[in-house]
């Protein structure tokens, strides 16, 4: 018998849960102010949830960390303004918390593991506790959110066990999870104790649908899958149990327009002809990031220094532009970056700079979307070289600013992005010699060549941007959902007393006991 048609919901809420709320709360006293926070999933995600809001069936609502640590007495306060100015619920942690879980086991663990980073990661036991106590903490707050009919969205690696947890108190709701970063190869993923990376996968496993940036980081995953829990994998997607679910390829787009009309505002005007007369005629380089070891700055550096050596006849005619967006502070290996960067930055400067040309301009500071857009249109050649990079917005949104399509891209290799971007000039970071011949080759294209490279990706980035993304994801979501629903509707009619569907306990799926519901 054919399934029966679902009655819709009236309206279809979207619960996206993510290790930090869409804005930052600071606290002076008694007195807390919101700003809304500028990072990648923030913005990118903000741009197709507002047209979400003026399609009358839809709404959202957001559950994560606001930021700092909220003493009881303010929390009314921040709960009114969270749910009324932002559709969002805040979930507590202590510094203590905040310490083992998101310094910890989210950033000296899985960070450094999944950006092959080996030698940097550290195995913890307590880390790995307080991560699963912080998770059963947002499935609390999921639980008290969640309605009948909504779409539960998890984004990201702190998080990786919330879907197996919701999953044993929600069976029927569409829960999807999306991973920001590389999911690495089977040889790396099982550096970490066995049963921390069987709980991870089951714990991602407790989703309908779980999506990657890169194919090569799908193909991982399921691999993995395969390998460590045995389950099987078809054209359908993972058996687990009765349920199957679907790991698939969702390369993330940026809010193209939102940069593409910010670039031609008049506030960006003024700032380039005020950057214009700073460079003097010289030539500019863009290196923007935060400040991070897998963003390969320092490989970037011994790159451009290499290009100072070979071509002296460049020299007061180049400016490197280098934003290091502070990020994660307090984590060891990121102040040791940060002397990495400083040190060569000084050693450049004095070796090749005199006292009418600096060849290294650097800033160590978030910069607001002004001064940003204006280097992203006026940068010649934008220097993206990370070791590692799930994907990579910056390199987006670079093009997405050449509203006359002229400037060269020079991209790792080992960046999601370049999947899509095949037009730019790749690399692999651990060359420097790669990076200082590609400097170059950028800095000598014509212009009409880089226009007819900028266009073609041009054209994809504003086609597939950060709205058909979540569409495609959801619409996958809400297929896969809906799919598993019928099959247990159809198991149950055929064979009323039998059990098919495992549950998850303990961090893995298991079969239920006749006792069990
Ligand atoms: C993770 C993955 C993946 C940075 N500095 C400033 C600033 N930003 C904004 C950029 C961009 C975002 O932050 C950075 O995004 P990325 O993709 O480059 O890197 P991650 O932060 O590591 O993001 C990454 C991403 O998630 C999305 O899935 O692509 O691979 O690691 O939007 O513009 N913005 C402003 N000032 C700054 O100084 N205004």
């Amino acid at each position: 018998m054919p399934a029966q048609p679902e009655q819709q919901p009236a309206e279809q809420r979207v619960i996206i849960v993510s290790n930090r709320l869409p804005f930052t709360v600071s606290r002076d006293g008694d007195v807390l102010s919101f700003e809304q926070s500028g990072g990648g999933l923030v913005s990118g995600l903000s741009a197709w949830l507002a047209t979400l809001g003026s399609r009358r069936t839809y709404s959202y609502a957001w559950i994560g960390w606001p930021g700092i640590s909220v003493p009881s007495e303010l929390r009314g306060e921040l709960e009114s303004v969270a749910e009324t100015r932002f559709n969002a619920h805040p979930v507590y942690l202590t510094d203590e918390e905040m310490n083992q879980f998101y310094q910890g086991f989210c950033n000296r663990t899985i960070w450094p593991l999944f950006h092959y980073f080996q030698a940097y990661v550290a195995y913890d036991e307590e880390y790995w506790s307080v991560y699963k106590e912080v998770n059963r903490q947002f499935c609390d707050a999921v639980m008290k959110v969640v309605k009948p009919g909504d779409i539960v969205w998890v984004h990201d690696y702190h998080l990786m066990l919330l879907p197996g947890l919701l999953r044993e108190q929600l069976p029927d709701t569409p829960i999807g999870f999306f991973l920001h970063i590389p999911f690495p190869g089977y040889e790396l993923f099982r550096m970490m104790p066995r049963t921390w990376g069987q709980q991870i996968l089951n714990g991602l496993l407790g989703s309908d649908v779980v999506g990657f940036h890169s194919k090569d980081y799908t193909d991982h995953f399921i691999d993995t899958v395969t390998r460590m829990l045995g389950y099987k994998h078809s054209e359908a997607g993972i058996s687990v149990g009765d349920r199957i679910v679907s790991a698939g390829t969702y390369p993330m787009g940026i809010d193209y327009e939102k940069y593409a009309q910010a670039a031609v505002s008049d506030e960006v005007q003024r700032a380039k002809a005020d950057l214009k007369s700073t460079l003097q005629g010289c030539r500019l380089v863009l290196s923007i990031d935060r400040l991070d070891y897998t963003k390969g700055i320092v490989n970037r550096l011994r790159g451009y220094e290499l290009f100072l050596e070979q071509n002296p006849n460049w020299h007061e005619k180049v400016v490197l532009a280098l934003v290091v967006t502070p990020s994660r502070v307090g984590v060891q290996h990121y102040s040791e970056t940060k002397t990495q960067i400083e040190t060569m930055v000084g050693q450049i400067n004095g070796e090749f700079g005199n006292i009418g040309w600096v060849p290294i301009r650097y800033q160590y500071a978030f910069i607001p979307l002004v001064p940003l857009v204006t280097l992203y249109s006026m940068g010649d050649v934008a220097l993206v070289t990370p070791l590692r990079d799930g994907m990579n917005l910056i390199s987006k949104e670079y093009l997405a600013c050449r509203t006359d399509s002229t400037g060269v891209l020079v991209l790792s290799i080992f960046a999601g992005a370049a999947n899509e971007l095949t037009e730019a000039v790749q690399i692999n970071p651990n060359s420097k010699e790669e990076i200082a011949e590609a400097l170059l080759t950028a800095l000598e294209t014509p212009t009409s060549e880089q226009i007819r490279r900028n266009r073609s990706m041009q054209n994809r980035l504003r086609e597939y941007d950060v709205t058909p993304w979540a569409q495609r994801f959801i619409k996958q979501l809400l297929r896969s959902s809906r799919a598993q629903r019928e099959r247990h509707a159809e198991q149950q009619r055929a064979h009323p007393t039998s059990r098919h569907r495992l549950i998850y306990k303990d961090g893995t799926f298991v079969q239920p006991k006749d006792n069990e519901p």
